[in-house]
Formats: C-alpha cells, sequence, structure tokens
C-alpha cells in the first residue's frame, strides 16, 4: 500500500523485502478468481445449501463477479469507494465481494449481527457509497434496517438487497454485461477491504488489508492448514469475520481451487449433514462452538469420517477442551491464535499432541517478528509472560483514518500493539495468558469495555459505568457492567439497563450479561476505576454461586 492520508502503508525497504521474498506475489483477489476459472471452469467453487440451494462453479462465480462488477461501475460505484457488505453466509457474499475487489471498491464488513448504531457508524465513517444486505436473515428484517440508516446517512446512495429489495435494489438487478477492462484496477500494493477490529475503543477501528498481504496469509494458510485443491471448507462462522474468512478460509479454500460450504448456522443441527453431505474436509470454530461440536459427534447419525482438521482460535480454547477433540470428531485440531489485524499463529498439523492442546500455536511467516515485553517494553525471554508485539508481511501499519489511535497502538518503528499478554514457549509457540486491552472476549466475539461503557452512560439515571469480564464455562467470558446511578435517582432494574442498551440499536452480543449496582468504584492508586477489582470482585461472586 502506499502512503495514502486515510491509512499509513508499509515501508517502501519492506515492502521490496517481502516482495523480494516471494511472500507478496503480485496477485490482486480479482486476478486470482480469474486465474482459478480459466484453470477449472467446472469445479465447484461455492455450495449454498440456503433455499432451494446453489452450486457455483469457479467459471460460474467468476461470470457472476464480472457482471457484478459491471453493474456496480453502472451504479457509479467505482475504485477506492466503500461498500459495507453485511450478509449472512449465502453466496451472494462472494459475488459481491469479488466484483468489489475487481473493481477496487473496498468492501467494508459487517457482520450480520450489528444493528443500526454500528450500521450507521460504518456507513457515515467511510462515506459509504452502497451498502449490501439480505432481505431477511433469522428472522430480521435488513430493509428496515437499512431504510432506518439512509435516512440517517444521506451521503449513501444505494442500497442493494440479496432478495426482495422492499423499498431498495435487488442485487439481481444490478449485473450488465462484462465490461471488456476494468478502468484503474486495483493493483496488488493497494488496498483490497476494510475489516473491523474488534477493538478496545468508543467505536470499533478498521483495518486496511491490501490484497498482497493478505492473500500471502490465505496461501501461507493453505500450506500450514493442508489446503489443497481436493479439501472442503465448511464455512460454519459468520462468513466476514476475519477467522472463517482468511484463517484458511472461505478466501483460502478459494485460492486453493477448492470447494466451500456455507453453513447459515453453526450448529451441528446445520453442519452435521453438510458435513456428511459434502465430504468437508477442514472447518474453523470458536471455542464453545468446538466445545458443542464434541459433545453432539458422539450421539450423531452422520458421517462426519471426511474431516480431517478442526481449526479452534478467537479466544482461548482450554487444554481439557482441546483433549477431547481428536477423540470425539476424529480429526486433527489445530489451534489457531490470530488477529484482523494481521499476525495469525496456528499450531502444525505435525506437532506432538502436547504443543497442540497446550499452546495457541507458531506465527504463519518465517517474517513475523514477534516481541514479548514488560511495561517499558523491553523484550523478555522465552518462558516469560509480556505484551504481545508484532510486525510484518500481513500485518496492518495502522488503522483506516485513525491517526491519533495510531500514535498509541503502533511503536515508532511499526510494531502492533496486539492487548494480547502471552508466553513464548522454547520451542517458539506461543500461549494466551491474558489480555491488557479493555476487551471482553465473549466466546470469540469482541467486546469494547468503553463502546458499551459509553452507551450505558446515556441513560438518564447513570452516572458512572465499568464493563468487565466475568467467568463463564461456556463461553470463557461474559459482559458485567457495574453501574453507579445518580444520587437521587429512582432505582433502575438489571433489566432496565439492558434493554436500554439493546435499544440504542447494538448487536445483542454486546448487551451486558449482567448488571451490578454499586455506590462507588474501586481505585487504583492513581484513581483510576480499578477494574483488576472490579473482575475480581465478580468472579468470586460467580464462583460462589456455582
Ligand atoms: C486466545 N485469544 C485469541 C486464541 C484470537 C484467526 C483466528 C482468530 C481471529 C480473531 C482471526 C485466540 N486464544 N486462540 O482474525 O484470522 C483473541 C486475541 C486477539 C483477538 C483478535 C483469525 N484467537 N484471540 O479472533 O480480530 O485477543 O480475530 O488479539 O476477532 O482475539 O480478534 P479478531
Amino acid at each position: 500500500m502506499t502512503e495514502t492520508t486515510d491509512a499509513p502503508g508499509y515501508p517502501a525497504e519492506f515492502a521490496e523485502r517481502y516482495r523480494a521474498a516471494g511472500y507478496w506475489r503480485g496477485e490482486t483477489f480479482g486476478q486470482m478468481l480469474r486465474d482459478r476459472a480459466q484453470a477449472h471452469p467446472d469445479r465447484i467453487a461455492i455450495v449454498d445449501p440456503s433455499g432451494e440451494g446453489r452450486r457455483w462453479t469457479y467459471g460460474e462465480l467468476d461470470l457472476r463477479a464480472d457482471r457484478l462488477a459491471a453493474g456496480f461501475l453502472a451504479h457509479g460505484i467505482g475504485k477506492g469507494d466503500r461498500v459495507v457488505v453485511q450478509l449472512p453466509n449465502v453466496a451472494e457474499f462472494f459475488e459481491v465481494v469479488f466484483a468489489l475487489f475487481r473493481i477496487g471498491a473496498l468492501p467494508v464488513f459487517a457482520l450480520p449481527a450489528h444493528r443500526e448504531t454500528e450500521i450507521r457508524h460504518f456507513c457515515a465513517f467511510t462515506e459509504a457509497a452502497a451498502y449490501v444486505i439480505a432481505d431477511v436473515s433469522e428472522g430480521y428484517d435488513y430493509r428496515e434496517l437499512a431504510s432506518k440508516v439512509r435516512a440517517e446517512v444521506p451521503g449513501l446512495k444505494h442500497v442493494f438487497v440479496a432478495g426482495d429489495p422492499g423499498e431498495h435494489t435487488a442485487l439481481a438487478a444490478v449485473p450488465t454485461e462484462p465490461v471488456a477492462v476494468i478502468p484503474d484496477a486495483p493493483a496488488p500494493h493497494e488496498l483490497a477491504f476494510l475489516q473491523l477490529s474488534g477493538g478496545s475503543t468508543g467505536v470499533p477501528k478498521l483495518i486496511p488489508r491490501t490484497h498482497d498481504d493478505y492473500i500471502y496469509s490465505l496461501w501461507g494458510s493453505n500450506e500450514i492448514c493442508g489446503v489443497d485443491e481436493d479439501s472442503v471448507y465448511l464455512c460454519a462462522l459468520p462468513a466476514a469475520h476475519n477467522f472463517p474468512l482468511s484463517s484458511p478460509g472461505t478466501l483460502g479454500a478459494l485460492y486453493a481451487g477448492a470447494r466451500v460450504v456455507l453453513a447459515r448456522r453453526p450448529s451441528p443441527d446445520v453442519a452435521f449433514p453438510l458435513i456428511a453431505a459434502e465430504g468437508v474436509t477442514i472447518t474453523g470454530l470458536v471455542p464453545p462452538l468446538a466445545l458443542v461440536w464434541t459433545e453432539a459427534a458422539a450421539e450423531t447419525p452422520y458421517d462426519l469420517s471426511s474431516l480431517q482438521v478442526l481449526l479452534v482460535g478467537g479466544a482461548k480454547f482450554s487444554e481439557e477442551a482441546a483433549r477431547r477433540v481428536r477423540p470425539a470428531l476424529g480429526c486433527t485440531l489445530q489451534q489457531v491464535f490470530g488477529m484482523a489485524e494481521g499476525l495469525v499463529n496456528y499450531t502444525r498439523l505435525d506437532d506432538p499432541e502436547e504443543i497442540i492442546v497446550t499452546t495457541q500455536g507458531r506465527p504463519i511467516s518465517p517474517a513475523d517478528e514477534v516481541r514479548v515485553v514488560d511495561d517499558e517494553d523491553n523484550d523478555l525471554p522465552a518462558g516469560e509472560t509480556g505484551h504481545l508485539l508484532t510486525r510484518g508481511p500481513y500485518t496492518i501499519r495502522g488503522y483506516w483514518r485513525a491517526p491519533e489511535h495510531n500514535a498509541t497502538a503502533f511503536t515508532a518503528d511499526g510494531f502492533y500493539r496486539t492487548g494480547d499478554v502471552v508466553r513464548r514457549t522454547e520451542t517458539g509457540h506461543l500461549v494466551v495468558e491474558g489480555r491488557a486491552k479493555d476487551q471482553i472476549n465473549r466466546g470469540g466475539e469482541k467486546v469494547a469495555a468503553e463502546e458499551i461503557e459509553n452507551h450505558i452512560l446515556a441513560h438518564p439515571a447513570v452516572h458512572d459505568a465499568a464493563v468487565v469480564s466475568m467467568p463463564d464455562a461456556y463461553l470463557g467470558e461474559r459482559t458485567c457492567a457495574y453501574v453507579v446511578l445518580r444520587e437521587g435517582a429512582a432505582p433502575v432494574k438489571s433489566i432496565a439497563i439492558k434493554k436500554f442498551v439493546r435499544e440504542r440499536g447494538l448487536a445483542a452480543f454486546k448487551v451486558p450479561d449482567r448488571v451490578e449496582f454499586v455506590t462507588e468504584f474501586p481505585q487504583t492508586g492513581i484513581g483510576k476505576v480499578s477494574k483488576k477489582d472490579l473482575r475480581a470482585a465478580i468472579a468470586a461472586q460467580v464462583a460462589a454461586a456455582a
């Protein structure tokens, strides 16, 4: 990426080094799909069992992306324009993102769980030209959400709907005859899309990824996870999330010329029949789902024997649970510790079982620079626990349009401060020991404490709020909001705070699981709220109740 005012790019000397070492192959997503389609047009690329069921070949996906790209251009959407994409796991997701990749417009990957507040922010902050949704999914009507957002963000010119468009434009009406040459097609070093950060700040930050860097993370992952053209990848998590998108994910599978099977939900009742029917070889899950699957596998009538690799990541997978994967599912567990900002670590398929169950893996690339440091940024030896900093050929150098935040989220020499607290073993594997960022990891779904605190603070009876994690047997962590009410305010019920947050238009996973009312917060030595004490207090309460 060349330096732009939107995001800091890779310094020239690093870009040259990554190219010379062969990590950046000079490919773009648009060309990548074209190459696969030319090599084997009739192989199946996407299986979408929803509705009447769709099986798109590489040739068909390529043609659809071309036609949709031409249609987007005809609608005035072009290079560099942002398009918020909020789709469930449907075939159109791939048609849309490859069409956008081809014309150099940037998908902004929203999750199906996002609601008005988040979508309004993504559309307004990115000055999006368009917003792509499904009509109704899981009982929720996205067209109504789009109408509200459109009324509030006047710059948003188009809403495209996969399915019945209502008052918006049908996605199916957009494609036109492919254009012979796409004007100003994106170059490999340019931005491909904006990914969402889990974040720890008031509003989610956007992560600018280039074709070069992301494509490296794909083929690098494919090599480590054994994905080749005979693989069948089941996308069970929301397709837009970085893990199922790229580790090695749907895009890794398409890079390999493999088959992608889409599950509308990750539950065994949906996923297991698909594994059996499609001969799924590899998939990825967050830890709570991996637990559900290992339990359900014992009783399932479906044949899961095609499954070779189960990736588990997004949150810490306990050793105890990790040990159950192979006996229950008959496949190799691969732990993955990744982040949408870049760095991805995997246990290797041939690592000893002890390493597979007790570590979160090691980086994809020999060029990934990993530092474990103390509070003063001094490097720590193997075996000691500290902050993880990283820099490398697929880790961003800064968030999109966030210069102030970048000044603290990155070191002066470009290392990303992950906010994760890790220990590096003698073998070079990382063990995630905790987190320094103010975030709750709710079974892989990230909740920024500050974002929720700000919403609670908007409640008229609330004087102060502090959101912390509390231990949970199933999700690992849930959110607990400590609230101080205004003096003289009438008593408020927990449920009223939860309802208030939900009605502010947030993803359901961000609504506090528990609300505790207190008269004051414990303080640290320097007079800040001691979240450490709050976490300890709620953990003790949870333990006592168990
Ligand atoms: C502990 N914490 C983990 C793990 C991520 C692959 C896999 C996951 C993500 C992802 C991803 C963890 N053990 N195994 O993008 O490509 C926590 C860390 C990390 C944060 C990143 C991928 N795996 N985490 O989860 O951007 O705190 O990416 O910094 O959503 O999740 O979250 P996210």
